[in-house]
């Protein structure tokens, strides 16, 4: 198998969506991966002052957020089912906007290599696939499996893993899309055991997907290695990610609040769990 080496001192890595849950918990866990991060949001983080509050269509404003990056970690964008509207600005022209600083910023460089991207894709730009029973035998699901979005958030998640294929063939423009799953502190619910992706998993498959060698456009799962697991991990680990927990420590209390996953429950059937009937909460 083979591991990522450390990057080779600090390295530089612009956090997009740096005031959300996921940016402030990798905030807390990424430096101690060696890197240092320039922070962006649309909103002002506020125990850090130095952060750039600027939204993903202000060009001009990525464009300098990303000059003398090694990487982009890219989690801004709305996270939740919205309208096709606002998903459009927000997840569908914001991505696009920084693809295009990206490769600005290659074509400046004397090497004209664009810093790598790492994008936050969802489990929901699959989440209309049926929920795999592999307590039955059933296989896990391979990264390859047909795109199936769940909600207009998982399509722009769809449109974010063309973008970066897109990208890459035709301007050699690096990007691991990584389908997380559901990265909280603990799973919530019982889908989640099968989903979860701890946050030290978190840092960790980050860490690979900005350090691996040669990514080319990968997709990925993000998944910690959960006893319930649905989704094939090999080309996360192929990074050289090596999860470390399991949501199974929940199962008795989840289990005991939720009961079983039910064919009665239509949130239950598919992937994506509730998303399947969600509709916009996204608050702003
Ligand atoms: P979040 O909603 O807590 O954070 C997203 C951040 O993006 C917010 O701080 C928001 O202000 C910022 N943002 C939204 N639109 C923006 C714009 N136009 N310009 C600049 N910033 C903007 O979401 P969370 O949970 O931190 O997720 C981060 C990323 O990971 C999102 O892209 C989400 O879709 C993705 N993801 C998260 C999962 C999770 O379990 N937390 C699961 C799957 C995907
Ligand atoms: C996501 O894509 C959301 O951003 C996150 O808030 C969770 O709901 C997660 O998926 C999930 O599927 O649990």
């Amino acid at each position: 198998m083979s591991v990522s080496p450390p990057p080779p001192g600090p390295r530089t890595i612009l956090l997009t969506g740096a005031a959300g849950g996921l940016g402030t918990l990798m905030r807390e866990l990424l430096p101690e991966h060696g890197y240092e991060l320039r922070l962006l949001d649309v909103r002002p983080i506020p125990d850090a002052p130095d952060a750039i509050v600027a939204d993903l269509n202000d060009t001009e404003a990525l464009r300098e957020a990303v000059r003398g990056v090694d990487g982009v970690l890219h989690l801004a964008g709305i996270s939740l089912e919205s309208t096709f509207d606002k998903i459009l600005e927000s997840n569908i022209k914001g991505t696009y906007h920084l693809y295009e600083a990206v490769r600005a910023e290659g074509e400046s460089r004397a090497d004209g290599v664009a810093p790598r991207i790492v994008f936050a894709s969802s489990n929901h730009a699959v989440g209309f696939t049926p929920r795999p029973r592999t307590e039955d035998g059933a296989p896990l699901v391979p990264v390859e499996t047909l795109r199936r979005p769940d909600t207009y958030y998982g399509l722009s998640k769809s449109f974010g893993e063309d973008l970066a294929q897109f990208y890459w063939d035709k301007f050699g423009q690096e990007t691991v899309s990584v389908r997380i799953g559901s990265c909280f502190k603990e799973p919530t619910d019982v889908r989640m055991m099968s989903v979860w992706m701890s946050p030290a998993d978190g840092a960790r498959l980050f860490h690979a997907a900005l350090s691996a060698e040669n990514v080319g456009h990968t997709v990925v799962y993000g998944s910690s290695a959960n006893t319930r697991l649905w989704w094939d991990l090999t080309s996360a680990r192929a990074l050289g990610y090596e999860p470390q927990d399991d949501s199974e420590e929940y199962a008795e209390n989840l289990l005991a609040e939720f009961g079983p996953l039910s064919d009665e429950n239509p949130a239950h059937l598919y992937m994506g769990g509730r998303f399947i009937n969600d509709p916009p909460i996204w608050p702003y």
